[in-house]
């Protein structure tokens, strides 16, 4: 089983989609094992978007992520990290596939709706970032054998 972060950003939150963004992945078979609605700081954002520290759209970025309410979750699933990064599509909304919850509800890069790991050591790092150990629950979930073969 793999965990994987995901972030509905303040254009999803503003817009009514956290139903509709969380509501997807749930369909698509993943599991809900932590949700909560935050505000990020500046520093919280810094440490998420390091890696972007210098690109031109950097600071923008930090302005985004940090100017409203977001819903942070955590999705369980095999293969987690790569289904919830199909289900949101490329990080341009006009390159992604029609399907996708980029493609179906946004334009721009820069107001892209929603955030998922790209990889196990960053999905560690960002649930790291995001929950505590005890805001975590491993549960079972009755359907899941109608889910996983
Ligand atoms: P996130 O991290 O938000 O899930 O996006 P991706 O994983 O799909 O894409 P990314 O890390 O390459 O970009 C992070 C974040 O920066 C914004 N961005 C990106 C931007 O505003 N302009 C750009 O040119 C790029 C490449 C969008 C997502």
């Amino acid at each position: 089983m793999e965990r994987t972060l995901v972030i509905i950003k303040p254009d999803g939150v503003q817009r009514g989609l956290i139903g509709t963004i969380i509501g997807r992945l749930e369909a698509r078979g993943l599991k809900l094992v932590g949700m909560k609605l935050m505000q990020i700081d500046r520093a919280l954002a810094e440490r998420h978007y390091a890696v972007h520290q210098g690109k031109p759209f950097y600071e923008g970025l930090l302005d985004y992520i940090t100017s409203g309410p977001v819903v942070v979750a955590v999705l369980e699933g095999p293969g987690a990290i790569e289904l919830v990064r199909q289900t949101m599509g490329a990080t341009r909304p006009a390159a992604a596939q029609p399907g996708t919850i980029r493609a179906d509800y946004a334009i721009d890069v820069g107001r892209n709706l929603v955030h998922g790991s790209d990889s196990p050591e960053t999905a560690r790092f960002e649930i790291g970032l995001f929950f505590r150990e005890d805001e975590l629950i491993s549960w079972q979930r009755d359907v899941d054998r109608w889910i996983y073969g």
